[in-house]
């Protein structure tokens, strides 16, 4: 027989060392909270949500959940609330406690307890619930399951009052309520449209969930309530909704293998441009992997086979992959248990198996609806017909140009004020909007290592044109010399010359109208330069503030204030004059290097493909013909306009 008081002092030690396990676990998150939610910015702030819902959405997948709300409270607090069967609140015999409780302090915990739930979806970082409640300043979790409400508070991961009963309820489901930690983030403010983007997304890719996303901090705030029957075929359609298709029905392919699953959505449009979007357990992979390797292989395949079988390829003509995706809009999602993710910035799907799923899927069932569809087969094929055509006749006609133009050669273009440097690593080239500006950064900059290249005027609307048009256009031509490294399918990165491109437009309309198109172009010529991170915003700043002889900038409005303040110290009356920059060109030289240029001054903001649907939606709408769609979108991302942040 044990001694009972042994027992209770034994219990009492193991509480006691799980307890500490558990706070050095949460201090973990709140030292470096970078490695587990990417970033303490407004993007890690915005992290804390998708942790949360994707809890949700794990039920939802397991069959039990069907509405999903986020909201945004006054003063910045986000609830999350769904219908499922509730977190379980039974004390668990490994700790001793409320799963409830283990959920919200254990690192890790999230799906591995009660078992046969399919846990697919995830955030980038896969950690979960308590990773949120470690950094946030308080968090409230509500649970209506059995008949009751089950309410269990915190404090920055601590426990601040214990799973309590609090009512009676006929309802099911859990509701998070969170104020993310001041101490922990660098901004607080909740960004409707990026939540609301996310929430659209994760609706596509689950069909039938309806998720509702409200802005209740204002009167007149937004809302969105999303539910597509359709799923990824509404996704495609929705792509495509500013865009003229050139079938009518979206061609949907799904199938599955054991434990794997995999649909594919795709609608050719009458625009040259490839929008392939993939996703890998509802998480994006915008740097592709074996489910998209799968796909491409498999529609070039199909889609020759089809035009020789129907004499619409002739003798040895022969499609390529690029061809055959010249206008579409594809969606591929596939659903694993165990994702591999990989790449630099793990964002590329690397389980073998699912290359043979989707190439299997598509090579069976895109035949048959060719066959079934024979007027879509046809306009499909003439498409990639025409688009290999085109590609040859553009590629003399580059030739052509090259030659004429010197593009091949080492010449560089007459607006550009090279550095002295040769080794890109080490090499920046600013692109200047507007001549004044352009005359104080060359008057400015560190002429070892910095280069100018100056901009102006309106630009091609490069939307709708095909590579030709740009090696041969007044103003890009300029660029593409300075790069030095080709465009399109010549594109060399080992020929680049610069290994920072700094885009230096004032932040007004003008000012985000050449970074749009600038941008644009990047995107669809040289979308591996933004990849690999070579491309960056310059940030000048906002303000400059003046004390008597003293000067300072400020690069925000909050920076403003907080000068100001510094400056004045404990003299409330003393002047202090606050002027706006209006444009980069009122800066004299020293200051734009001062402030800018200078690396050991200067914020730079890389620019990011992190999200290839809103840049294609931005870069469509913005450049497109259309005007409606363009007033809406510029006004419902007005502060994207100007600070394009994909
Ligand atoms: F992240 C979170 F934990 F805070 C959270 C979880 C937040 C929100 C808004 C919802 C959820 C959540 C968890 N919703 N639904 C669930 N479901 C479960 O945790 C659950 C319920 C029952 C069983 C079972 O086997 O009976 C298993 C699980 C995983």
């Amino acid at each position: 027989m044990s001694n009972p008081m042994n027992e209770a002092a034994t219990m009492a030690k193991e509480y006691d060392a799980s307890q500490i396990q558990v706070l050095e676990g949460l201090e973990a998150v709140r030292k470096r909270p970078g490695m587990y939610i990417g970033s303490t910015s407004s993007s890690g702030l915005h992290h804390l949500v998708y942790e949360i819902v994707d809890n949700s959405i794990d039920e939802a997948l397991a069959g039990f959940c069907k509405n999903i709300t986020v909201t945004i409270n006054p003063g910045n607090t986000i609830t999350v609330t769904d219908d499922g069967r509730g977190i379980p609140v039974d004390v668990q015999a490994q700790t001793g406690k409320p799963a409830l409780e283990v959920v919200f302090t254990v690192l890790h915990a999230g799906g591995k307890f009660g078992g046969g739930s399919y846990k697919v979806s995830g955030g980038l970082h896969g950690v979960g619930a308590s990773v949120v409640n470690a950094l946030s300043e308080w968090l409230v979790a509500e649970v209506c399951k059995d008949g009751k409400i089950y309410q269990m508070k915190f404090s920055r991961g601590h426990i601040t009052q214990p799973m309590t009963v609090v009512g009676t309820t006929e309802e099911h489901g859990t509701r998070v309520t969170f104020k993310p930690d001041p101490e922990m983030f660098d901004t607080l403010e909740y960004d409707y449209e990026v939540l609301h983007t996310r929430m659209r997304e994760q609706a596509f890719l689950n069909a039938g969930l309806r998720i509702s996303i409200a802005d209740e901090r204002t009167e007149d705030g937004k809302r969105d309530n999303m539910c597509y029957e359709g799923g990824i075929r509404e996704f495609v359609s929705w792509i495509n909704r500013n865009k003229t298709p050139i079938h009518s029905e979206v061609i949907y392919m799904s199938g599955s293998k054991a434990d794997q699953m995999a649909e594919i959505a795709l609608q050719y449009n009458d625009g040259y441009n490839e929008v392939l979007v993939s996703f890998a357990n509802d998480i994006h992979t915008p740097e592709g992997g074996m489910h998209e390797t799968g796909f491409k292989t498999a529609l070039t395949r199909a889609l020759n086979n089809y035009g020789l079988k129907h004499n619409i390829l002739k003798g040895e003509e022969k499609i390529s992959g690029e061809d055959v995706r010249e206008g579409i809009t594809a969606i591929i999602s596939v659903k694993l248990p165990e994702a591999q993710f990989e790449g630099q910035t793990k964002q590329k799907l690397g389980n073998a198996s699912m290359r043979t799923l989707v190439d299997n899927i598509v090579s069976r069932q895109l035949p048959d609806f060719l066959e079934e569809n024979p007027s879509t087969a046809r306009t499909i094929l003439d498409k990639a017909l025409m688009a290999n055509r085109a590609r040859e006749a553009a590629r003399k006609a580059r030739e052509g140009i090259r030659r004429k133009s010197g593009l091949e050669s080492d010449r560089l273009p007459g607006k550009l004020a090279d550095c002295n440097e040769r080794d890109p690593a080490l090499t920046e080239l600013y692109i200047v909007e507007g001549d004044s500006a352009a005359g104080s950064a060359k008057g400015g900059r560190d002429s070892r290592f910095q280069a100018i290249l100056a901009m102006w005027g309106k630009m091609l609307n490069v939307e709708k044109a095909r590579a030709d048009k740009i090696y041969g256009n007044d103003k890009l031509a300029p660029v593409i010399q300075a790069l030095g490294c080709g465009i399109g399918e010549d594109l060399d990165l080992n020929k680049l010359r610069y290994h920072k491109i700094v885009i230096m437009a004032d932040a007004d309309v003008d000012g985000a109208h050449i970074r749009t198109l600038l941008l644009t172009f990047f995107f669809r010529y040289m979308r591996p330069l933004i990849e690999q991170g070579y491309v960056y915003a310059a940030v000048p700043p906002l303000y400059k503030l003046t004390r008597g002889k003293t000067t300072r900038v400020a690069y925000s409005d909050e920076e403003r204030d907080l000068i100001s303040a510094q400056l004045r110290g404990d003299n409330p009356n003393v002047k202090i004059v606050i002027n706006r920059f209006k444009g980069l060109g009122e800066m004299d030289k020293q200051e734009l290097w001062e402030t800018t240029m200078d690396p050991e001054k200067r914020t730079l903001r890389r620019i990011t493909l992190n999200d290839a649907i809103l840049a294609d939606q931005c870069f469509t709408v913005l450049m497109g013909e259309e005007v409606e769609p363009r007033k809406e979108f510029i006004e419902r991302n007005a502060k994207y306009a100007v600070n394009l942040d994909f």
